[in-house]
């Protein structure tokens, strides 16, 4: 069909159905003008709230600008896509010390590939449409602002922890883009909360009101203002991105939580009303929800490469993957099974992952001939992480 005689907006029409089609939970348009974000974005990077994610730093203002990241974009389609597991277990596997707590976006496949085929695919059913045509497809990709473009094609609000929540399905999910050149009519956000929550000046009128409850439960402080994420402080950055050694202050607030943190969108009241996620792909594999910290720590660098084929997990590598569970293991109750396999371990690691160990051996050498209560009034965040524990049992009793 030639540019002008497509009838764009039966063409929407028809992108939401394709979106529907290939397993996305919601899709929306937008256009690319965020401008209205960059005084943030520069203010959070001359923080050096970014760390050491030189990424974000060096595409600067472009991830603000979509036409200057793929010249020629005029319109963005959005997609959204619920990750949540069945039977999560988030509180049981956080009140059980001995156990490894993996955050609940990673214990089956990457959902990278799996999103970025699945635009790519949309991106093919346009163009059977449209003679010119061009697309292309991003899933957390360092050069853009994801959640301000999601908000904007009225997929939900961004979040004083500063993730996308959704009314009717609280922020489990996953955000991808397809950038496109065609004048596809923008989807017009048609609830007062989404009109409002668009205008960051009217934020307090948003989904999240005069709720803080993803500040104050944060192990780590690293929300440093509403919608401010120091990523320096936040227990995904560390675990994660960082291959860094972890800051010792930082370590001990961990708890079992040995590869990203879920504890802000635990707390969030909107999560009462996520929906669990029809794929199989994103369900747990190799028990990652039910594990001991001691039996992924006994983990050749074979198992991990073979286990953890196609998950997320493995970008993370062997060493930062000891060095995680490590940590965890100093934060666990006294046990001379741990305390011998930490040594162990000791002889066949590199100077990063020994460095760690050897914390983690002051930690449990401690803890020995202390009682359970005397180690819970020393330990700093215990009282947080209870609190958590008790208002997930009580308000996501079907995930607890
Ligand atoms: C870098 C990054 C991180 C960093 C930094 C996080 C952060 N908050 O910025 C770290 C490693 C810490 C991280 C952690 C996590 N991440 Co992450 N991350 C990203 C990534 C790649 C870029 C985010 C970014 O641009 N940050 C920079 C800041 C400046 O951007 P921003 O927060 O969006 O800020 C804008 C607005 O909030 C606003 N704003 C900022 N400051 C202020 C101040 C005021 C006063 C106001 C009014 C507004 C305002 O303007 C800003 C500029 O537009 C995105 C993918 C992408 N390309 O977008 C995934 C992404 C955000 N992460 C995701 C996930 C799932 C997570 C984790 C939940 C993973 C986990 N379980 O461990 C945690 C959550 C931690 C948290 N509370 O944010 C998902 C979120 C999905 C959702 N529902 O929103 C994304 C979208 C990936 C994806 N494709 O699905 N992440
Ligand atoms: S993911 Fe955890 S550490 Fe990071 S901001 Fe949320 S609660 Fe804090
Ligand atoms: S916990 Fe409260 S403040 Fe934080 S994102 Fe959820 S509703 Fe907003």
């Amino acid at each position: 069909m030639t540019t002008s005689s497509i009838n764009y907006l039966e063409l929407a029409e028809k992108i939401k159905c394709w979106g529907k089609e290939l397993g996305f939970s919601q899709l929306g348009i937008t256009d690319i003008d965020l401008s209205s974000h960059e005084e943030a974005l520069k203010r959070w990077l001359a923080n050096g709230y970014h760390g050491n994610m030189d990424y974000m730093a060096k595409h600067g203002l472009m991830r603000a600008r979509p036409a200057e990241l793929v010249p020629g974009t005029t319109r963005v389609i959005c997609v959204r896509l619920d990750y949540l597991p069945q039977d999560a277990q988030f509180a049981k596997t956080l009140k059980d010390k001995n156990a490894a707590y993996v955050s609940r976006y990673a214990l089956g496949r990457d959902y990278h590939k799996l999103m970025r085929k699945r635009l790519q695919q949309l991106g093919k059913k346009i163009s059977t449409h449209c003679e010119a045509f061009n697309c292309r497809p991003f899933v957390d990709s360092a050069p853009v602002l994801e959640r301000p473009l999601a908000e904007k094609a009225g997929l939900g609000w961004v979040g004083k922890h500063t993730l996308l929540l959704n009314k009717e399905a609280g922020s489990w999910f996953f955000l991808g883009e397809l950038f496109i050149d065609i004048p596809l009519p923008i989807t017009q956000i048609d609830s007062d909360l989404d009109k409002e929550s668009t205008n960051k000046k009217t934020a307090e009128k948003s989904g999240c009101g005069a709720c803080v409850a993803c500040i104050k439960i944060c192990p780590t402080n690293a929300i440093v203002e509403p919608y401010v994420v120091d990523a320096k402080r936040c227990i995904s950055y560390f675990t994660i991105e960082s291959p860094d050694p972890i800051p010792v202050e930082l370590r001990p607030l961990m708890g079992n939580r040995i590869y990203g943190c879920d504890d802000c969108q635990l707390i969030c009241p909107w999560n009462k009303y996520a929906k669990l996620t029809p794929e199989q792909d994103f369900q747990a594999r190799h028990q990652l929800d039910n594990v001991s910290l001691l039996t992924l720590f006994s983990w050749t660098e074979e198992d991990f490469l073979s286990k953890l084929e196609g998950s997320p997990i493995r970008r993370i590598g062997y060493d930062s993957w000891l060095r995680n569970i490590a940590v965890a293991l100093g934060n666990a109750p006294y046990s001379q099974t741990i305390v011998n396999t930490l040594i162990e371990k000791k002889g066949a690691v590199n100077d990063l992952v020994a460095e760690h160990i050897d914390w983690a051996l002051t930690q449990q050498e401690h803890k020995k001939g202390l009682e359970q209560a005397q180690i819970e009034k020393q330990q700093v965040n215990h009282r947080l992480t209870n609190r958590l524990i008790r208002s997930i049992e009580k308000g996501l009793t079907r995930d607890a």
